[in-house]
């Protein structure tokens, strides 16, 4: 089974490279922010509470998170293997990863972390605003507290992994193709 971290901080190429890393690998996208948005949309409880704190750009408080990763790997007993995408963002959603995974005797295969400037994630996001009719990607000063959280909170995650011997630093500057490349090389030599 290959279970896959797709890390970085908001902008760095992530849903985009897991849209095409679950097509040539097989695997299920399991994407925080996705599972997020369309509770959000659908406006159950879960998505209100969460969208107080995603508005904000701050990170929805890790109980919410944790309880809805864990019934999507329930709800996937067939899958090859998962790409997280956005998860874990916190060492305790790491922590709790590992712990279900390693009872289910499937655990984190790699942890891939993208790397591209502020500069860029702030340009890339501002444009992804115009049309995506996504708030917190619309407002410079939400995106700037996204890339702060992502430094304070987030960026730890790196060393739970490398403690393991799984985590993997990968350039995220370039085309799309291209760093899907450095992606599956990645991928390819685990
Ligand atoms: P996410 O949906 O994960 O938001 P994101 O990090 O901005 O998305 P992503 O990183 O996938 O975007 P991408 O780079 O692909 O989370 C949103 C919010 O949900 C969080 O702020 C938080 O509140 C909450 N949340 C989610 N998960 C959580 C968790 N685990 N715990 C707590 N809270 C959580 O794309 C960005 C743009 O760049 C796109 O427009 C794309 O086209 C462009 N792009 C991609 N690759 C490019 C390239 N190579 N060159 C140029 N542009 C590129």
């Amino acid at each position: 089974m290959l279970n896959i971290v797709l890390f970085g901080p908001p902008g760095a190429g992530k849903g985009t490279q897991a849209e095409k890393l679950i097509e040539k690998y097989n695997l299920v996208h399991l994407s925080t922010g996705d599972i997020l948005r369309a509770e959000l949309k659908a406006e159950t409880e879960l998505g209100k509470e969460a969208k107080k704190f995603m508005e904000k750009g701050e990170l929805v408080p890790d109980s919410v998170v944790i309880g809805m990763i864990v019934a999507k790997i329930d709800a996937n007993p067939n899958a090859k293997g998962f790409i997280f995408d956005g998860f874990p963002r916190t060492t305790a959603q790491a922590e709790a990863l590992d712990e279900v995974l390693n009872k289910k005797g499937t655990p984190i295969s790699i942890m891939l972390a993208l790397f591209v400037d502020d500069d860029e994630l702030i340009k890339r996001l501002l444009l992804r605003g115009k049309d995506s009719g996504r708030a917190d990607d619309q407002d410079q000063s939400i995106i700037e507290n996204r890339i702060k959280v992502y430094n304070k909170d987030t960026a730890p995650v790196i060393d739970f992994y490398d403690d393991k011997n799984k985590y993997k630093a990968i350039d995220g500057v370039g085309s799309i193709d291209e760093i899907f490349f450095r992606l599956c090389e990645a991928i390819d030599s685990v």
